[in-house]
C-alpha cells in the first residue's frame, strides 16, 4: 500500500480546513469566516483498500511576525517540511497576486511535489481571477496538477485530488494509522476546538483573536454526564465582561453552541462549564505561550 502526509497550505481564510473536512467527510477542523481559525496542525485521514492519505490542516501562511501568529507561521511550515506531498489552497477571492504567489513560491521551494487547488469556486463574481491563479502556477517546480474546488460539491472533484496524490506518497508495508480512525485527535481536543469555534464565530474584533481555550478538568463518573471544565483565557481584564455578557448571555451562548456540537461528538449528553481567565498578554509571554501548546522556537 501507499501511506503518507499532505500538508494542506495557503493564506488564512482560503478554505484549507473546509477542503479537508470535505475530502475525509468529517468535521474534524474547525471553520469560521474570520482568518487565522486554525491554529495547530489538525490530522485528517482517508483511507481505501490501498492507500492511506494523512491530510495535515494547516494555519493559513503569515509572514515575519511575532507572538501567536509567529507560532502559526513556524507551524505552517513545518507542516510543508513533513509532508510527502503538498495541497496548495488558493481561493477565487484572494485579494492580491503577490498573496497567491507567496503561496506558490512557498511550494516550489520546498522540493514536494504539489497539487493546486483553486477554491471558492462558487463565488462566481471572482471567476475571472480563475485565468490568473493559474497563470501564476503553471511552470513552477513540482506542480503535478491544477484542480477546482468547491464546498458545495457533493462528490465530484474528491476521487480525482485522492487519485493525483497517491501515487507521491511512500510504498507502505501497513496504514500509518488504524483503517477505520478519521482522525489521531482525541475527543477531548476536539473538544477544546469547538469551544474556539464558538468564541470565534459569536466574539468580535480583536477579542477572539486574542483568546486561547484549555481545558481543566474532563470527569468521567458511573451513572453520570460526564463534566467538562474548560477556560477561556483572555489577553486583558477588559476582555472578560465582554466574553461574559450582560447577565452572561455571550457565555452562554457559546456554551449552548459548542455543548451542542460536543455532544453529538460523544454521541452523549455533557455537562459543559466555561470559565473566563485572564492571562495579561499572554501571546507575547513564552512561558504562558508554551503552557498553552503553542512553542515559539
Ligand atoms: N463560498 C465559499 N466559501 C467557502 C468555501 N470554502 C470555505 N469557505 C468559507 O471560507 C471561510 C474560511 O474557511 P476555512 O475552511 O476556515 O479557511 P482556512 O483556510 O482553513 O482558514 P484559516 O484556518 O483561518 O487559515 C469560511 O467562512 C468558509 O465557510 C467554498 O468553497 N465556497
Ligand atoms: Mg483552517
Amino acid at each position: 500500500m501507499r501511506a503518507g502526509f499532505v500538508g494542506i497550505i495557503g493564506l488564512p481564510n482560503a478554505g484549507k480546513s473546509s477542503l479537508m473536512n470535505h475530502l475525509i467527510e468529517s468535521r474534524v477542523s474547525i471553520v469560521t469566516p474570520k482568518p487565522q481559525t486554525t491554529r495547530r496542525r489538525v490530522l485528517g485521514i482517508k483511507s481505501s483498500n490501498d492507500y492511506q492519505i494523512v491530510f495535515v490542516d494547516a494555519p493559513g501562511v503569515l509572514k515575519n511576525q511575532k507572538g501567536l501568529n509567529r507560532f502559526l507561521e513556524q507551524e505552517a511550515l513545518s507542516v510543508i517540511q513533513d509532508s510527502d506531498a503538498l495541497l496548495a489552497v488558493i481561493s477565487l477571492d484572494t485579494e492580491t497576486r503577490e498573496q497567491a504567489a507567496e503561496i506558490l513560491d512557498l511550494c516550489a521551494q520546498s522540493k514536494k511535489p504539489w497539487v493546486l487547488v483553486i477554491s471558492k469556486v462558487d463565488l462566481v463574481k471572482h471567476f475571472s481571477r480563475k485565468k490568473a491563479i493559474q497563470g501564476l502556477a503553471e511552470g513552477r517546480k513540482g506542480l503535478v496538477k491544477i484542480l477546482d474546488f468547491s464546498t458545495d460539491w457533493k462528490s465530484e472533484g474528491k476521487e480525482e485530488i485522492f487519485e493525483t496524490l497517491v501515487p507521491f506518497l511512500p510504498a507502505s508495508e501497513k496504514p500509518l494509522y488504524d483503517l477505520e480512525l478519521f482522525t489521531p485527535h482525541t475527543v477531548r481536543e476536539l473538544s477544546v476546538e469547538v469551544v474556539r469555534e464558538k468564541c470565534m464565530e459569536i466574539l468580535e474584533k480583536e477579542i477572539p483573536f486574542q483568546m486561547a481555550v484549555s481545558l481543566r478538568k474532563f470527569e468521567e463518573r458511573k451513572g453520570k454526564k460526564p463534566e467538562i471544565y474548560m477556560d477561556l483565557i483572555v489577553a486583558k481584564d477588559s476582555h472578560k465582561p465582554i466574553v461574559i455578557g450582560r447577565g452572561g448571555q455571550i457565555i452562554k451562548k457559546i456554551g449552548m453552541k459548542a455543548r451542542q456540537e460536543i455532544e453529538s461528538l460523544m454521541d452523549e449528553s455533557v455537562v459543559l462549564k466555561l470559565e473566563v481567565v485572564v492571562k495579561e498578554n499572554w501571546s507575547e509571554n513564552k512561558n504562558m505561550m508554551k503552557d498553552l501548546g503553542y512553542v515559539v522556537e
